[in-house]
Parts: C-alpha cells; structure tokens; sequence
C-alpha cells in the first residue's frame, strides 16, 4: 500500500493516529471491507472488541451452531481462488468450520496487520470544520479518520432477557449469542432453555443428547424445516465449482434472497390440493431454506401461506408422539416465514425422547429465576445450568452501542429513536462519510448475508474511490432522498405478510424497542439494481462537496 495514494495525503506509519478509513468490526463484512480498501492504496484500521476475526461465528459458539444457508453459497465469492480452493465439508457448514474459513481469510489475504483486537469503537464524533471523524477506542486511544464504516453486523448484540432472579440463579447461565470459549459438557446435568428461535434448535437437540434432563422453555412456537445436512462429496464440491459463475451470478441479479434456486413461476393456489402436497413433500425432503421459494406467492397472501403452515404443522404432528407436545409445538400464531424460518436437525423429534420436557410460557409466564430453577405458571423446574437462547438486539443494537456524533451535535441514536433512517441501508443524513454495511433498510438480515455483504462493500469502496478521483470531501444522504427510501422500505414490507409477526425484523423482541420493520424486502437483485443506478446518476440522492483544499487529495491510485 503506498501512502501517497492515501486521501489525507499523510503518510501513515504503524503507530500514526490518522486513517483513511475506520472500520467498525472484523467478521465477514469488515474483512472484506478492509480487503477492497487497501487495494484502493488506502489506510485502514480495524478495530474489533472480540479476540479474533469472526464476528457473529467467533460469539456464536452454542452446541449445534451452523449456518442455515448451504456452505457452497455463504461463502464469499471475491476471489476465484479462494471459492475454488476451500473445501466445505457439509452441506451445511458447523461454527467451527466457518471461523477456520474466516481465519484462513483472514491469513490469505494478510489482513490481520490491520485489525486491532480486543478494542472496542466507544465514540465517532464528526469534526465540522475539518470534515472528519474523530474515533475513540475502548484502550482510550483516538484515531481521526475521513471515513467511518460500520461493519457491526445485524445481529452481534446478545440480548440478556430481563427475568426477575436470574441473576441469584446458583448454576451456570450461558447465552448462544456469548457462549464460552472452552467446551461445555452438560453430561448428567438438567438444563433449562429458554427461547424457541433458530439458536435454540439448533442446540436443543444437541444439549438433549448429553443433558440428564431438557426443559425447553417456549413462549412462540417456531416453523422449522429439516436441514438434510450431510457431509459433501467431492462430486458435489466439483459440481458446484464448475457453475460458480451462474450460481454467483444468479445469486446477486435475480434470487430475492441471495441464494441460487429455482425461481418460483406459480402461486399455491394454483396447484390443487394433490400437486401443492407433492411439491411441499419435495422441498420438505430436500431440506433447508428453499422450502419457502417453492411458490411465489407464501410470503404476500395468507391464505397460500396457511397451505404451506399447515403442511408444517402437520409433520409435526406426525413427528412429535405426544398429542399434546405436538399442539403446543405447532405454530399458530404469525404466517410462516413471517418471522425468520428455522432449519434444523432432529428438533420436534427431540421432544419424543424421555428426558426432554417442553414447557409454555406463553400460557404459564415464568415468575422468576430461582437459585436452583424456574418457576412457570406455578410450577418448578429444577435445573443446573441455564441456557439463554432469547436472541438479539437486532440490525440497531450494535450501532446503538456507539455513541455516534453527527452534524450539529445530533447522536445517531437520538435521530433513530423512532426507528432507524437510512438511505439505502448505507448511510444516514446528517452523518456525513459514514457507511454502515447491511444496515436497517437494505436486504440484510433477509438475504445470504454474504451476497448483501459483497455488494455494500463494492458499492462502499467504489463511492470512496469516485470520491478521491473526483476530489469529493464529503458524501451525505439528503434528507428527502432518506424519507423517500424509508417509506419506500416500509410500503413494501406492508405488502407482505411480515409485519403481521411480532418479530426481531420488527424490533418487536425488544421491550421499548420501535416496532418498524427493518430490513429491505423488495429482493437483493432489484436492491442492487438501484444502488447501481443511484451511483450510474452521480450518486443521486447523496450531496456531496468538493474539498476546499484540491492539493490534499491525492491521485487516484
Ligand atoms: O433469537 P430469536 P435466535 N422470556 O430472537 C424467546 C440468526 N441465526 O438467537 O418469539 C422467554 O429468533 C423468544 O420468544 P418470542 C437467525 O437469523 C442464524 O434464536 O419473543 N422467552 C424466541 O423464542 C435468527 O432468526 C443461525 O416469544 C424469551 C427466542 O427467545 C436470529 O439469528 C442460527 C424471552 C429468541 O429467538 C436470531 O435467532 C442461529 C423472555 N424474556 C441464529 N426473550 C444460522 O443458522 C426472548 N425469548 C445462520
């Protein structure tokens, strides 16, 4: 990297407390993003509060833990070599895998000199007159840089529930979200879940098998599909890398959710009663998230989605051996997909086995911790080690933690106390030269995060480079641009039937939380598409100045 490139226009030695461009987070997005930037020639300094690269899959080390989208497709696809030389070894690829593969990233391409671990960004603050960001770190350090990005990820902020005597609780407490470094055995421990989400079954089924005793405790019942997981073939591996190019390609143009399938031509409703149950035994026995693309109509009417959750609901009864298990397993409270399908293995047939006991909170709301349990609707449940599977303080909840300063004075909290306001999902008005990458407004969290994650980080460090060769100082979303994108994000998700779930898309876990719903639901293809046209029309909608000072930009590189 050579300094001269640099925006600043100072050189940059080891210890220098001047960057081009902080990035906030080291796993897949701030990796990436740090990868592009210093191909620009440009000087960066990650900061990153966890011990190594990562992000979610170095916090999210919970039993059963794996990616939900197929290994071959959550992968990133920068590098041709990269994709052709790491070998998944499953359809689905387990915690540990992927925090190797993040590793060897990491390794790869040499990023590591540039990541400062254990440091937590605690403030950015716009500096007006020079029009830069002053950083502060959690080692009370302070690095001014010309631009901020935000690579916290969507969900990174374990939420502790707030449950009266948790913390007299005698045993052991664990979050999936924050779970241990070392192992942890359960064997002829009683364990307590709380939580039904996507963590929890994952690893109930896992804790079951070494637990004396499960006691899951759920207040909403989750639709969940069989993963299929099963190790993959070198054919399969070979298969897939020989149409890389088509499947990447699909991915990022046409799929709605970044992941390359068949594309749905028919609504349920269009099929009669024999094909429709034929079709959802298919992708039922195939497994995984697909199951929710086999029409193109599950996620707008309700009553073609009823025919998709009753089909779920009926395998779990036929699953599940106890009547009324299986009842209270069965969702019936929010449309399927509406809140984040689960994918696991062997979940409702864990609840046959003797020594697992489901519990309602829903009916029966748990009063209160006890030293040596949990109390539910009158009723103890000893246990000796909790497990708190109760999810995140989702897409806001790690930028939140930041004290971000903009124009004026104005915190990027007290502007989203109502709900977060971006253009874009990139970049909020009056927070000039800050990026936030798969922030509230984009596809994110309801796309392959990896897809969304590629495109923010290209269309990022493209704008930065337009912006030196064009000798830009600083880049805002307007403010009419901003009320525009989130009423448009916001239509579009009330055409749909996510809103009709109390969710985290919606920010409805959350007490106090404003319940807007969050992510971009118009498709990762028709989201690139007019982030492209945006930049293609000199960044329509961002105003941008020129620097006062021409001989501080440097060439492009
Ligand atoms: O969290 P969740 P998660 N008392 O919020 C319950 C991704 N992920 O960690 O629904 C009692 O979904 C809560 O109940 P309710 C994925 O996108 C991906 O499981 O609010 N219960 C719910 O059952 C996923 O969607 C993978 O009524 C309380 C559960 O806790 C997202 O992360 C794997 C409670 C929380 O479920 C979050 O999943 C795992 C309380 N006070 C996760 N508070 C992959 O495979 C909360 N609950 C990539």
């Amino acid at each position: 990297m050579s300094a001269s490139s640099s925006i600043s226009g100072k050189s940059h030695a080891a210890d220098t407390a001047t960057r081009d461009v902080v990035v906030v987070g080291a796993g897949f997005a701030g990796l990436y993003m740090l990868y592009r930037l210093r191909g620009l020639g440009l000087s960066v300094r990650v900061y990153e509060q966890g011990g190594d690269v990562g992000g979610t899959w170095y916090w999210n080390r919970y039993p059963g833990a794996r990616c939900d989208v197929e290994s071959m497709q959550y992968s990133y696809s920068f590098s041709d070599e990269l994709q052709q030389e790491w070998d998944w070894s499953e359809r689905y690829a387990p915690q540990p895998e992927i925090l190797k593969y993040v590793n060897h990233v990491a390794d790869r391409f040499k990023l590591r000199p540039d990541i400062q671990f254990n440091t937590r960004v605690v403030r950015a603050s716009f500096d007006e007159a020079d029009n830069s960001w002053q950083v502060t770190t959690s080692d009370g350090k302070a690095v001014t840089a010309k631009y901020v990005v935000l690579a916290t990820g969507c969900l990174s902020n374990a939420r502790m529930p707030d449950i009266k005597g948790l913390s007299d609780f005698k045993g052991s407490v664990y979050h999936t979200g924050h779970w241990p470094h070392e192992p942890v055995d359960f064997t002829g421990q009683r364990v307590g879940v709380i939580g039904t989400g996507s963590s929890a079954i994952q690893s109930v089924p896992v804790i079951a098998e070494q637990a004396s005793h499960l006691t899951v405790f759920q207040r909403t019942a989750n639709f969940s599909i069989p993963a299929r997981n099963a190790a993959l073939t070198v054919e399969e591996r070979e298969a897939f890398r020989a149409k890389y190019p088509e499947i990447r390609r699909f991915a990022r143009e046409q799929a709605r959710n970044g992941i390359y399938t068949e594309m749905p031509d028919r609504g349920a409703l269009d099929d009669g009663d024999n094909e429709r149950r034929s079709k959802y035994e298919s992708r039922w026995s195939r497994g995984g998230l697909t199951f929710m693309s086999v029409y193109n109509n599950l996620a707008l009417d309700k009553a073609a989605n009823d025919t998709a959750a009753d089909f779920v609901r009926a395998k779990i009864a036929e699953i599940v051996s106890d009547p009324t298990t299986a009842k209270l397993l069965q969702p019936n409270n929010h449309p399927i997909g509406s809140k984040r399908i689960c994918v696991d293995t062997d979940y409702y047939a864990t609840f046959n086995r003797p020594n697992v006991t489901l519990v309602d909170i829903r009916s029966n709301p748990i009063e209160e911790i006890l030293p040596n349990g949990v109390r539910a609707g009158g009723g103890d449940y000893e246990v000796d080690a909790l497990v708190l599977a109760t999810g995140f303080d989702a897409m806001t909840g790690s930028v939140a933690r930041l004290d971000i300063v903009g124009r004026q004075g104005q915190t990027l909290n007290q502007k989203w106390a109502e709900g977060p306001k971006t253009y874009l999902g990139l970049m909020s008005a009056g927070f000039p030269n800050l990026f936030i990458i798969t922030g509230p407004g984009s596809p994110s969290v309801l796309s392959n995060m990896i897809v969304s994650i590629e495109q923010h980080v290209d269309w990022i460090a493209d704008c930065i480079a337009t912006m030196r060769d064009r000798g830009l100082d600083t880049m805002e979303a307007r403010r009419d641009a901003e009320d525009k994108w989130v009423a448009h994000v916001n239509e579009v998700a009330h055409g749909t039937l996510y809103p009709q779930a109390n969710s985290w898309y919606m920010g409805a876990n959350i007490p106090g939380k404003p319940q807007i719903f969050m992510p971009y639901i118009g498709g990762v293809g028709v989201y690139r598409q007019i982030c492209n046209d945006v930049a293609a029309k000199g960044y329509e909608g961002f105003a941008m100045t020129a620097a006062e000072l021409p001989q501080k930009m440097a060439a492009s590189s």
